[in-house]
C-alpha cells in the first residue's frame, strides 16, 4: 500500500514538470487559435444553422479519408462553405480526431459566426456563408513564436529565410508536392544543430497563390519572430512552421538546456507557470495524462526516411527518378538557370495574355497551342492539353522523361506546368510555323525548291530515327503529319508532338492499343484497323508525308477525279505505268532533277506498302536517302489502294482533323 501511494505521488510531480516543461518550451503551442468574423450572425435554428451542421459533419466524415477536403451546404443565400486541411505528417485518424475538436471550438469560440477559422496543433478547419473556395485570403495572419531566443538571430533569420524560401518552391510550383514540403538544414549554435521546417498550402488554390500566400507567411515571421528558436504561421490557406527539432517526424521538444537560458524573462515565466501549475495540478492530472499518451504515441509512429539532396532532406520522393529529382531540384532552385522545367501558371498566363485568342497559333489534336512571351523575352509555343488520364505524378514523369530528348530535328520541350486540372507544355516557338500551312498552299510552296525539300525530308527521317532507334526511349510517333512538322528560321524542319501517345496512352513499347491517335491519310492500315502499331506504323507516315513534300498534294485529299482514293494509291498507279513524272510538283520543275525526284518517289512508295513487314525501317531510310548508290527494291501495293479501304478514309481540310480517341470499334462499324 505504501509502495502504491509513493508511486501515485511522483507520478504528479513528473506529471507538473512535463507541463512546466512543456508549456515553458512550446509556450506558443496552445492552440485552438481562432479568427472570427465580426459582424453577421447566424440566428438559433435558422437555415443557415442547419446547413452549417450538415456541413461540418460532412466534413468531419471525410477526415478520416484525406487530408485536404472542400464542400458546400444549402442552397442559394443560405449556403455555407467548409474547408479543412491537416498538415500531411498527421494519420488520417488524428487527422478524423483533431477535425472533430476542431468543430467543437469553432462553435465554442466563435459562436453564431457566419464565418471563422480555428487551428489547432494539426488541422485547420474554417467556413463561411461566402464561397472562399480557391480564393486567397492572406490579411490577418497569426503568428505564435517560442519564448527561447537563438544565440545569434541574424544567421539563423537567413537560414530560416533560405530554407523557407527554398520549400516554398517546391510546395508551390512542384506539381509531385501536393501542396507540401518539409526540410531540414544545418543550423549550429548553443542549443541545436539543425533547423527544421515544413510548409503547406491548401489544395483548392493554385501554385502561384500558394506562393504568393507563403511568402506573406515568410515576411510576417522573419518579422515577427526571427529571434525565436521555433516559430509558426496561420494563415488561411497555408501553413509554415520552423523547429529546431523534427517536429514533422513526430519529434518532441528536445530537453531544455538549463544553463544556457538565464533570461529574467524567463524567470518570471517559470514563477507564473509554477503557480499555475501547483494550483492546477490535481485537475489537470487526469488531462494531463491522455495528453502524454498521446505525445507518446506519436513519437512511436515516427515518419518515413527522408532522401537526403545536399544540404535538405525532402520527404516524399522516394521514387525512382531519384537523380533525376535530384538534378530538378538543383535546377529549380537555382534562379540563375533559365531553364528550369517548372513553369507557373501565373507565368503561362502572362505569357498568352491570359489564352487571349490573338495569340492562338493553332488547335493541334491534344489543345490548342498558344504564342507566349516569357519574362525574358524568349518566345516560346503553348500547349493547353485537352484533359489526359494521367495523373500529376504520372504526367510529370512522362514530360521530364520526353523533355531528355534532344535531337536538331526535334521540337525543343522547355517545359510544364500543372495547375489543378491544367496540364501546359511549353516548347520552342518556331517562326516559320507548320510545314503544312507553306506545303499545301500554292503560293507559298513555291519559297520551298527542291533543295529545301531534299532537306526537310532528310531532316525528318534523322528525327523520326532518333526517336526510333538513337535515344534511350523507344518513342513511336503516331502521329506524324505534315502539320506536326514545325519549321524554324533556317526552313529547317523540327518534329513536334513526339511522346504525346506516352502522355496519352500511357506507354509506347509497340503494342495493342485501344485508343487509336492519329490522322486519317497518315495511319498505317494495322494501325488505323488492328489498332497495332510499331516503328512501321510511323515509316508508313513518313511515306505519305515525303510524297507529300515532293508533289505538294495532300494524301487524304487527292482528288478523287483521278479515280484514286489517295496520293499514294495514285502515285502507285503512275509508278506501275512508268509515269511517275506526271507527278513533278510543277514549280520545282527548274529546280529538280528527275532522277532524284523518281527515287524519292520510289522511297515513299517503299513506306507506303501495305505489308508493314514490307516497309523499310528507319535507318534504311535513312541510309537509302543518303546513298545514291543503294539499290531500292520495286515497291509493293501500298495501303488504301483499292476498294474497302476507301471508305475509311476521310478527307483532311485542316489540322485540326485528328482523330483521338478514336477506339478500333468505331472503325469497324462503318
Ligand atoms: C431550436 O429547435 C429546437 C428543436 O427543434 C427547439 O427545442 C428549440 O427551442 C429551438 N430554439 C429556438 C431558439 O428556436
Ligand atoms: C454529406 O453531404 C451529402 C450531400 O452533399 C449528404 O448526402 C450526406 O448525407 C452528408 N454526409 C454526412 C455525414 O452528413
Ligand atoms: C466526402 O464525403 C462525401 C459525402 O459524405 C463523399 O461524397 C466524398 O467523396 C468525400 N470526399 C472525400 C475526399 O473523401
Ligand atoms: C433550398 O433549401 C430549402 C430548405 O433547405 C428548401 O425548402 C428549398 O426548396 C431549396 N430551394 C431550392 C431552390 O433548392
Ligand atoms: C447566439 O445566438 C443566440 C440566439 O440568438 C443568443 O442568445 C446568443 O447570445 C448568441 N451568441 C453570441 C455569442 O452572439
Ligand atoms: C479576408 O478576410 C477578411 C475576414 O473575413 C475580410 O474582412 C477581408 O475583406 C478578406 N480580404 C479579401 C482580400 O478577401
Ligand atoms: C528574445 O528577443 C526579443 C527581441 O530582442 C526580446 O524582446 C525578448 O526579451 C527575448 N526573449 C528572451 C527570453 O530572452
Ligand atoms: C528573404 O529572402 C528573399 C529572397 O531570397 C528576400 O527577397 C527577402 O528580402 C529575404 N527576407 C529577409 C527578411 O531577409
Ligand atoms: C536553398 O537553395 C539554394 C539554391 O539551390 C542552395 O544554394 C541553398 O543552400 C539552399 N538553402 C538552404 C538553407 O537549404
Ligand atoms: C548547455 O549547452 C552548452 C553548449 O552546448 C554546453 O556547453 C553546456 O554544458 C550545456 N549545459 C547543460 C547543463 O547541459
Ligand atoms: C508582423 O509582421 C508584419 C509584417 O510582415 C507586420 O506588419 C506586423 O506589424 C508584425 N506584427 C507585430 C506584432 O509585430
Ligand atoms: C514533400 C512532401 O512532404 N510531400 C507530401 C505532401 O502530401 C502528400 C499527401 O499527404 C504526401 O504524399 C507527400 O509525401
Amino acid at each position: 500500500m505504501a509502495h502504491y501511494e509513493s508511486v501515485s505521488l511522483i507520478i504528479p510531480f513528473l506529471l507538473a514538470y512535463l507541463i512546466l516543461h512543456s508549456l515553458v518550451y512550446l509556450s506558443h503551442a496552445d492552440p485552438p487559435y481562432q479568427l472570427c468574423s465580426e459582424p453577421g450572425y447566424y440566428a438559433v435554428n435558422s437555415t443557415f444553422q442547419n446547413n452549417f451542421d450538415k456541413l461540418v459533419a460532412n466534413l468531419s466524415s471525410n477526415a478520416s479519408l484525406s487530408k485536404f477536403y472542400s464542400t458546400s451546404y444549402g442552397n442559394n443565400t443560405y449556403r455555407v462553405y467548409g474547408q479543412y486541411m491537416c498538415l500531411n505528417y498527421v494519420s488520417n485518424q488524428d487527422c478524423r480526431k483533431c477535425i472533430d475538436l476542431a468543430s467543437q471550438d469553432i462553435l465554442r469560440l466563435c459562436p453564431n459566426d457566419t464565418e471563422a477559422i480555428v487551428w489547432e496543433e494539426f488541422c485547420q478547419l474554417r467556413y463561411s456563408g461566402q464561397d472562399f473556395i480557391g480564393h486567397l485570403n492572406i490579411t490577418g495572419n497569426i503568428w505564435k513564436d517560442n519564448v527561447m531566443n537563438v544565440s545569434q538571430p541574424d544567421r539563423f533569420k537567413l537560414v530560416v529565410n533560405t530554407t523557407l524560401q527554398n520549400l516554398t518552391k517546391v510546395a508551390a510550383f512542384d506539381p509531385l508536392s501536393h501542396m507540401n514540403a518539409t526540410g531540414a538544414v544545418e543550423f549550429k549554435d548553443a542549443s541545436a544543430s539543425m533547423l527544421y521546417a515544413l510548409v503547406t498550402c491548401g489544395r483548392d488554390i493554385s501554385g502561384s497563390d500558394c506562393n504568393i500566400c507563403l511568402q506573406q507567411a515568410i515576411k510576417d515571421v522573419l518579422a515577427n519572430c526571427s529571434f525565436s528558436v521555433g516559430a509558426r504561421i496561420l494563415s488561411r490557406s497555408c501553413y509554415l512552421r520552423y523547429e529546431q527539432y523534427a517536429f514533422y517526424e513526430g519529434k518532441t521538444a528536445p530537453e531544455p538546456n538549463q544553463t544556457t537560458q538565464g533570461g529574467s524573462r524567463k524567470k518570471v515565466w517559470l514563477i507564473v507557470i509554477l503557480t499555475i501549475t501547483a494550483v492546477g495540478l490535481a485537475v489537470l492530472l487526469v488531462v494531463s495524462c491522455i495528453y502524454y499518451l498521446r505525445i507518446h504515441r506519436r513519437e512511436r509512429r515516427g515518419n518515413k526516411s527522408a532522401i537526403q539532396l545536399g544540404v535538405l532532406h525532402y520527404s516524399g520522393y522516394a521514387r525512382d527518378s531519384t537523380s533525376f529529382m535530384n538534378w530538378t531540384f538543383q535546377r529549380r532552385f537555382d534562379k540563375n538557370v533559365p531553364d528550369s522545367p517548372f513553369f507557373d501558371f501565373a507565368t503561362i498566363l502572362t505569357a498568352t495574355n491570359y489564352f487571349s485568342a490573338s495569340n492562338k497559333l493553332g488547335q493541334g489534336g491534344f489543345g490548342p497551342v498558344y504564342k507566349g512571351i516569357l519574362g525574358d523575352g524568349r518566345e516560346v509555343a503553348i500547349k493547353r492539353l485537352s484533359s489526359t488520364e494521367q495523373g500529376t505524378d504520372e504526367f510529370t514523369n512522362e514530360v521530364l522523361l520526353i523533355m531528355k530528348l534532344q535531337h536538331k530535328n526535334l521540337v525543343k520541350l522547355l517545359g510544364f506546368c500543372i495547375d489543378n486540372e491544367e496540364k501546359i507544355l511549353v516548347y520552342e516557338y518556331m517562326p516559320n510555323g507548320s510545314l503544312d500551312v507553306i506545303l499545301f498552299d500554292r503560293e507559298r510552296r513555291a519559297k520551298l525548291d527542291w533543295r529545301k525539300r531534299i532537306n526537310i525530308i532528310s531532316g525528318i527521317t534523322r528525327g523520326v530515327l532518333y526517336l526510333h532507334e538513337d535515344s534511350r526511349l523507344r518513342i513511336i510517333h503516331r502521329d506524324l503529319k505534315a502539320s506536326n512538322i514545325l519549321l524554324d528560321s533556317e526552313m529547317d524542319p523540327k518534329i513536334s508532338d513526339f511522346g504525346m501517345a506516352r502522355i496519352f496512352s500511357g506507354n509506347d513499347g509497340g503494342a495493342n492499343t485501344a485508343t487509336i491517335v492519329g490522322t486519317y491519310g497518315y495511319m498505317a492500315p494495322e494501325y488505323a484497323m488492328e489498332g497495332l502499331y510499331s516503328t512501321k506504323s510511323d515509316v508508313f507516315s513518313l511515306g505519305v508525308l515525303v510524297l507529300e513534300i515532293i508533289t505538294g498534294e495532300r494524301n487524304a485529299s487527292f482528288h478523287l477525279s483521278k479515280r484514286a482514293p489517295t496520293l499514294a494509291a495514285y502515285a502507285w498507279h503512275l509508278w506501275q505505268d512508268e509515269r511517275e513524272l506526271e507527278l513533278v510538283d510543277p514549280l520545282i520543275i527548274d529546280s529538280c532533277c528527275m532522277e532524284e525526284f523518281r527515287r524519292l518517289m520510289q522511297i515513299g512508295l517503299l513506306c507506303v506498302q501495305e505489308d508493314a513487314y514490307d516497309r523499310p525501317t528507319m535507318s534504311s531510310v535513312v541510309i537509302m536517302m543518303k546513298s545514291e548508290s543503294t539499290i531500292l527494291t520495286n515497291p509493293q501495293r501500298p495501303a488504301f489502294s483499292a476498294g474497302r479501304s476507301t471508305e475509311y478514309h476521310q478527307p483532311v481540310t485542316d489540322n485540326s482533323s485528328s482523330v483521338n480517341g478514336l477506339t478500333i470499334s468505331d472503325i469497324e462499324a462503318r
